[in-house]
């Protein structure tokens, strides 16, 4: 799925801004036909945006299913020999869409783009109306799984009647909405609806390898490689082929180099009908010898986990907070980052493609685990096949939309799943194989919460990525303890399967402002002592190819005994400034004793 571009043939009209907005507290919405006509009683949200922390109404924060969306365009009368398509960058969790009261597409997904071709639904020249219903209810057949418990039958009186709790299995607040920009935009009718660009690297040139699919009537595919200074350095013609490079400008960690690919479909009388230029980093990944090679090279990750998370906005998309974050994380030293737990939205992508950040892009397959032998998470009742069926098409999609970002080196197909189940087995057999077969030029990980002596997955991964809390969730605040489990841990996942390995997580709470010494939880000089407990572990295993702080940044989450005013692990706070262990960090990542 091609992001949308604007081009000499092509073009983007945003509808980002005020949207008109209605919670549907009673459950109304689709009984009383609200898409037929204009939402009444509606108020003003904006689009990117969560609307959770909008307002002031806990009903709306808190507020369990639909909300409904609206606004209206004008298409102009321009339009007339287009096809017009409306895309949406993600709604959560589930969408339906109407355009001017007719059913134009649904989606079932929180994360990831859908679109709808709207050209004999418009009016040209005229004012159209959107309509969105938008669901955040999580079950079981969903990424991220969750149920909504009912407290109905609960003794007379205990419970206001009616009252129902989401349940999610995993921390970060489930912020809904439209997080991301809706557009609209046009092809000509004959158009290009995808392409696929690989790259290898053969002695000293580069080959990029393509393939591109046209609908319609074209007749023949001319590509360009561009280059940054805007010099074609190879062309070819075909629907798919390779263009070679001698000496090419790699891209590389920390330097983003990016060609443009410039496809243009034409006609019989070789007049260009429709183009595309698709930004293109020459680049390999490999998995070798516990390596993780990248252009050959071994690349150690140094970086963090992240949320896409903010004050007022919640998950919406925000470029300033995308620009200052990568500042925050060029500052520490990091050069790569991983998308937990959701594919993170395209506009973010295409600045780490720019920036040269090294990116591992996660699926929403979260919160699969209750860590017990007896209450199973992988069974008929919960995670089964319909959960399955989702989460291939999920990959499906997340892999058509990020494919050919030079950024993503690795697909992660689930977080601390219940991998100790033995149906776990099967089914992620199932996500591995179809995930390599979608993109078999990436390697794939499985984020794991398991041990080792009991896991039974981690022969299908390229990659062992392990999420550990030594002297946080167990033996809470020893740090003595730490680099001795961690040790053991690290040993017991490698004599097993023999794979290099990265902490995706480690990380412990921190009160910005609270000092102490010695030493106690939740203080910032807590947080770098445990930091640096994981580190002297880590610096003894050559086979350790990453460390991956949990978090990036405090975030917000659900309300929880351990959760005060939201997960306080980051290294930088909410508003993005650095708490006393981002100095520590930058000096192992970035001073004179750094080893990388
Ligand atoms: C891990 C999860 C992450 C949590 C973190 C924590 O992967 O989403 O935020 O623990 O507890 O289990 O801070």
């Amino acid at each position: 799925m091609l992001y949308p571009l604007d081009n000499g043939i092509r073009e983007v009209k945003e509808l980002s801004g005020i949207w008109q907005f209605k919670a549907d507290l009673a459950n109304e919405g689709y009984a009383q036909e609200w898409y037929k006509e204009k939402l009444k009683d509606a108020i003003a949200m904006p689009v990117p945006a969560s609307y959770n922390d909008i307002t002031t109404e806990a009903a709306i924060r808190d507020h369990i299913g639909d909300v409904w969306y609206e606004r209206t365009f004008h298409i102009p009368s321009s339009w007339k020999d287009r096809r017009i398509v409306i895309r949406i960058g993600s709604a959560t969790h589930h969408a339906v869409l109407w355009i001017n009261g007719e059913e134009a597409v649904r989606h079932k997904g929180g994360f990831l783009p859908f679109e709808a071709d709207i050209t004999d639904r418009v009016w040209r020249g005229a004012e159209n109306r959107v309509t969105l219903a938008v669901s955040n209810v999580l079950d079981w057949t969903c990424l991220p799984s969750g149920e909504v418990k009912t407290f109905d039958d609960a003794p007379e009186g205990r419970y206001p009647q009616g009252h129902r709790v989401q349940e999610t299995y995993f921390d970060f607040f489930n912020y809904s909405g439209l997080h991301r920009p809706v557009r609209l935009y046009t092809t000509p009718l004959d158009y290009i609806e995808d392409m696929t660009v690989t790259t290898e690297l053969e002695g000293t040139s580069g080959l990029v390898g393509y393939s591109v699919q046209a609908q319609g009537n074209g007749a023949s595919v001319h590509v360009r490689l561009i280059d940054a200074d805007g010099v074609e350095v190879a062309q070819g013609t075909g629907a798919a082929g390779s263009l070679a490079v001698p000496e090419p400008h790699l891209w590389e960690p920390g330097r983003g180099y990016l060609y443009t690919f410039e496809a243009s479909l034409l006609d019989s009388e070789g007049t260009v009908m429709d183009s595309y230029q698709l930004p293109v980093g020459i680049r390999t990944v490999a998995v070798k010898d516990n390596k993780f090679l990248i252009n050959g090279k071994p690349f150690y990750f140094k970086g963090f986990g992240k949320h896409e998370d903010a004050d007022i906005r919640g998950r919406g998309l925000d470029e300033a907070l995308n620009v200052r974050d990568f500042n925050l994380m060029k500052w520490s030293g990091a050069n790569s980052f991983r998308t937990s737990h959701y594919p993170y939205s395209e506009e973010l992508l295409r600045l780490a493609d720019r920036e040269g950040f090294v990116v591992i892009d996660e699926v929403p397959a979260v919160g699969m685990c209750f860590w017990s032998e007896t209450n199973t998470v992988f069974r008929e009742d919960r995670v089964n096949e319909e959960t399955l069926r989702h989460h291939l098409d999920t990959m499906g999609e997340m892999i058509r939309r990020d494919k050919n970002h030079p950024c993503v080196v690795m697909w992660s197909i689930a977080n601390e799943a219940a991998t100790n189940e033995e149906a776990s087995v099967p089914y992620f057999t199932a996500v591995a194989e179809e995930t390599r077969r979608l993109d078999p030029t990436r390697p794939i990980t499985i984020v794991q919460t398991m041990w080792p002596s009991v896991d039974r997955v981690g022969g299908l991964v390229d990659v062992i990525c392990l999420n550990k809390y030594f002297g946080w969730y167990s033996d809470h605040g020893q740090l003595s303890v730490i680099e001795r489990h961690m040790d053991q841990e690290l040993k017991g996942w490698h004599d097993k399967y023999g794979k290099p390995i990265i902490i995706t997580e480690y990380g412990a709470d921190t009160i910005p402002g609270y000092h102490q010494l010695p030493s106690v939880s939740f203080s910032e000089e807590f947080q770098y002592e445990f930091l640096a407990s994981y580190h002297r572990s880590f610096d003894k295993h050559p086979f350790v190819i990453g460390e991956q702080v949990w978090a990036f940044a405090d975030f917000a989450t659900k309300q929880g005994l351990t959760r005060i005013v939201g997960n306080k692990k980051g290294i930088f706070t909410r508003q993005r400034q650095p708490k006393a262990a981002a100095f520590k960090l930058r000096e192992r990542w970035t001073g004179e004793n750094a080893k990388w």
